[in-house]
């Protein structure tokens, strides 16, 4: 007979556990914690091979994770530390109220500053290393809403003036003033990064992470522990890109990275996780993609009651309490907070006993206690083989009182009462006249002052001031010799896309003595897209393990290749990705002294149209490099359809300040553009970037023809004048990238049939003649008694004749740009409405842009002013076989 197993009561289960409970507390006080965690570790493993479920958890309890044992010592002057914060909260607290008190409604931010000033402060009195000549600094991106509180350091330590701080967000008055928020075009000497754009900080920061690690394993910057600090909202982790690329740190072993999440528990609207747990799902988001987490909950005050919750009733109680409840605690009193705390058990009850209600309402988060803070920075910064995330909890509008902490409205709190002033002023105990609270006006003590020359000293220990942005590459000698001369004479006779030319000028580059080690060629997992395998070899691909395993093909020439020192980033499928990987590289020469030049080669749909935020953030970084949108052209890309085809880009561009966008046609163009770029930005310093698109459709590269170089760059240059240039009938054609072939055939068309004579050009950038454009006609608005200066356009076009007619891949806004400083209109060509998946011979028909229809709509223009009857234009459509009951691409 079986015999039945017996079944424990209740009690009996409790008792058993307890048993076991207690045996494991003798582990840990004989054996310590090590051996605590590897029996746990080995029974676990042992459960699991006995068909044991152990049910899954990547959480710890609602705990700081470090021990108060466990914690390392503070190492500052914590009294002193507390006035210098204070005066910081003031005077960020006094920007924006001024600010708003003058200009009303110019916005500004209180509540992010106050959660995180002792964040911040703690890593600027003691971690923050500065860069100099003689160590690189740590890279520090701070929270960017929490701009008000670091211009109030700067100007305690004497960087900014009263004046400048006045002009917060009033950037334009006279003496200059200070930018919203971080941002390095605006401040060029104070501001590294741009981190407003929440989610692109994260990234962006892993990123810098692991091109420091780049750097140093190809023997660019010799290997220090520099650090990368991020500073993050526990709201802006909702953002993609901020959690989308975490595993890369740590698959990378990136311990030269610190995030620290600021978990004021609310973003602008209400709670980030109002009934959930913000901390404790990041916790289990990090540590399951193998960060190191370390969570600073509770402060210092709570160190004496988790002392008493031996049986982690508490901890388990405060586990269970959603964040919309904590929030509600803020604005409490203590007795509303112990009755919902501990109310349901009078063991909980024992444990804040002996606090008042006032005490318990008082007891600080572990976010805004020093030494919390401080330890958990100095175990980050010591910790080996992963990188760190710090959930700190703290209070949004922290110090505001009544009228803010934890208030739903706080985000955008920017004017206060005076008694909240006053109240502030007492709470951090600032010694401030009366009437200096009411005017709400800047203060700080003398040089000489134990608080100035407390954080003074803090700073020069750390080697200088943090955020501080400084140009620290020397620029290249200037260079003579043209690297790209095999490219400016033709293919002779055969067939290559400007790609597969583009990819031999980054072959020649890689090779070169001077630039070569300084190429940084980036893709996203498209380098067999673009042709570009054959780089494998040569130069590698970057993998900080080397490569742990045969390649499958390893014995073809171009295997796949992978080297410590490799060069290629690799990034696999992450455009966005990529591009942070483009801005540590374009931005190196700031950061790190270095001109590395990055090559970022993505299909160029899901370029500006995908991450084009993060190209913002790259100019305004004031990043160096060249983009290369591949695959480019709605009709040139044949087959891929709605989603790949692109003829977007173009118009993406032209809102990016510094971006010089051009669509070159032929491997002449691309060379002399990109020769050019780097003459630019890696020799004479300018800060700008590049977009270049490149295409897939093989044909003969003619050789570059003389004189054309200067029209190249600007925009536009007569490629190919007219064979019979008597007749009555002109025109001017434009064309660019793959389109100009479709320009040219259409001339020989309008030659051939129609006795029209026609001039053609190639527009290589309509970007760079409309900023041309818009340039000539502002100065001339301001200089009417002057000779007006004609734009390069007006000035290409002054005597040519006939009608005008322009054919792109992208949409017909690019040649209306420049309509105007045409001297007749023009007629445009272009690819608006979606993609289909079809050959490229089809798609020029369907978007009405291949040579038939330029040649129909330059007869068009000439019916238009008189020249040929409409019958003949009615003939044409037949003998060029159009149909005109065809759909209309831009609403099919
Ligand atoms: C991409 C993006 N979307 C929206 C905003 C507007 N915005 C600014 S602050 C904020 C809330 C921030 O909350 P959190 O990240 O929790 O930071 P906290 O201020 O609470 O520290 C929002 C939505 C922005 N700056 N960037
Ligand atoms: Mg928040």
């Amino acid at each position: 007979m079986a015999v039945q197993p017996v079944i424990p009561s209740e009690v009996d289960e409790l008792e058993e556990i307890w048993e076991w409970v207690e045996s494991f507390d003798a582990v840990v006080e004989q054996g310590g914690r090590h051996l605590a965690s590897k029996i746990l570790q080995e029974i676990r493993s042992h459960a699991l091979a006995h068909g044991v479920l152990v049910p899954f958890t990547a959480n710890t309890p609602y705990v700081n994770t470090i021990h108060v044992s466990q914690q390392a010592a503070f190492a500052g002057d914590q009294e002193i530390e507390r006035k210098i914060k204070s005066l910081v909260r003031w005077n960020a607290l006094a920007m924006v109220v001024r600010a708003n008190r003058v200009e009303h409604n110019i916005g500004g931010h209180i509540s992010t500053f106050g959660s995180v000033a002792t964040l911040f402060e703690v890593g600027f009195n003691h971690f923050f290393r500065a860069r100099n000549k003689d160590f690189e600094g740590d890279t520090v991106y701070l929270q960017g809403h929490a701009a008000p509180g670091v211009y109030a350091r700067a100007f305690l330590e004497g960087r900014l003036s009263a004046q400048q701080l006045e002009n917060f967000r009033r950037e334009l008055k006279p003496g200059g003033g200070l930018s919203s928020y971080p941002h390095p075009w605006l401040m060029p000497e104070f501001w590294e990064f741009p981190t407003v754009s929440m989610g692109l900080s994260p990234i962006m920061a892993i990123y810098q992470a692991r091109f420091n690690r780049y750097l140093e394993d190809r023997g660019l910057k010799p290997r220090t522990d520099a650090k990368v600090w991020a500073f993050l909202g526990d709201g802006e982790t909702d953002e993609p890109e901020a959690l989308g690329a975490i595993t890369l740190a740590s698959r990378e072993h990136l311990d030269n990275l610190i995030f620290v999440v600021n978990c004021n528990l609310q973003r602008l609207d209400g709670p980030v996780r109002g009934n959930g747990h913000i901390i404790q799902e990041l916790e289990a988001a990090f540590r399951g993609a193998g960060w190191n987490v370390i969570k600073v909950i509770w402060g210092s005050d709570w160190d004496p009651i988790f002392e008493k919750d031996v049986d982690g009733l508490l901890a388990k109680r405060l586990g269970e309490i959603v964040d919309g409840e904590y929030q509600k605690f803020i604005v409490e009193s203590g007795a509303y907070v112990r009755e919902h705390v501990c109310g349901s058990d009078p063991r909980l009850l024992k444990m804040v006993e002996n606090l008042s209600d006032e005490e318990l309402h008082k007891m600080r988060h572990g976010g805004h206690d020093p030494k919390k803070v401080y330890a958990a920075y100095k175990a980050a910064a010591e910790h080996k083989g992963s990188p760190t995330v710090i959930l700190a909890r703290t209070i949004k509008g922290y110090g505001l009182g009544e009228s803010g902490e934890g208030r739903n409205v706080t985000h955008q709190q920017k004017k206060v009462d005076e008694d909240t002033l006053r109240h502030f002023g007492e709470r951090f105990g600032l010694k401030i006249r009366e009437d200096q609270i009411e005017q709400v006006s800047f203060y700080r003590p003398s040089d000489n002052s134990p608080e100035i020359r407390y954080m003074q000293q803090c700073r020069k220990k750390l080697g200088g001031y943090v955020p501080q942005r400084r140009v620290r590459a020397e620029v290249l000698p200037p260079h003579e010799e043209n690297l790209f001369t095999e490219f400016l004479t033709g293919s002779e006779g055969r067939e290559v896309s400007t790609t597969m030319a583009f990819v031999g000028m980054l072959r020649k580059m890689l090779r070169d003595p001077e630039i070569g080690k300084l190429i940084v060629p980036i893709v996203p997992d498209e380098a067999r897209t673009f042709g570009m395998e054959s780089l494998f070899r040569l130069v590698g691909i970057y993998s900080s393990q080397g490569q742990l395993y045969e390649p499958v093909d390893m014995n073809t020439l171009l295997y796949y290749k992978e080297a410590k020192d490799g060069q290629i980033l690799e990034e696999g499928i992450t455009e966005a990705g990529s591009l942070s990987s483009f801005i540590a590289a374009g931005s190196a020469y700031a950061t790190h002294g270095i001109n590395t030049i990055p090559f970022f080669i993505f299909y160029s749909m899901f370029g500006l149209q995908r991450v084009g935020d993060l190209v913002w953030a790259a100019a305004d970084t004031r990043c160096r490099g060249f983009l290369l949108g591949g695959t480019a052209g709605r009709t040139t890309l044949a087959g891929e359809g709605l989603q790949h085809q692109d003829g977007n880009s173009h118009v993406l561009a032209l809102p990016i300040p510094t971006l010089q966008a051009y669509d070159p046609a032929f491997a002449y163009e691309v060379a002399t553009i990109i020769e050019d770029g780097i003459d630019r930005m890696y020799r004479k310093g300018e800060s700008v970037l590049y977009y270049i698109t490149v295409m897939n459709e093989p044909y003969v590269m003619p050789a570059m023809p003389a004189g054309s170089r200067e029209g190249i760059l600007k925009g536009m240059y007569k490629l190919k004048a007219a064979g019979n240039g008597k007749s009555k009938l002109r025109a001017q054609l434009f064309g660019s990238g793959a389109i100009l072939r479709e320009v040219l055939k259409a001339q020989e068309i309008l030659e051939e049939k129609y006795g029209v004579a026609a001039d053609v050009w190639s527009v290589t950038s309509y970007k760079a003649l409309y900023a041309d454009g818009i340039e000539a006609d502002r100065w001339n608005l301001l200089h009417p008694t002057e000779k007006p200066r004609v734009p390069y356009v007006s000035e290409c076009l002054a005597d040519a004749p006939g009608v005008l007619v322009a054919a792109t891949d992208y949409l017909k806004a690019l040649p209306n740009l420049v309509s105007k400083w045409m001297p007749r209109r023009v007629a445009s060509l272009g690819t608006d409405g979606f993609g289909r998946s079809e050959s490229r011979d089809s798609l020029r028909n369907f978007f009405e842009v291949d040579a038939r229809f330029i040649a129909l709509a330059t007869l068009r223009e000439l019916l238009s002013e008189g020249k040929i009857q409409a019958s003949v234009v009615q003939k044409a459509i037949k003998d060029l076989e159009i149909n005109v009951e065809k759909p209309d691409p831009l609403t099919t």
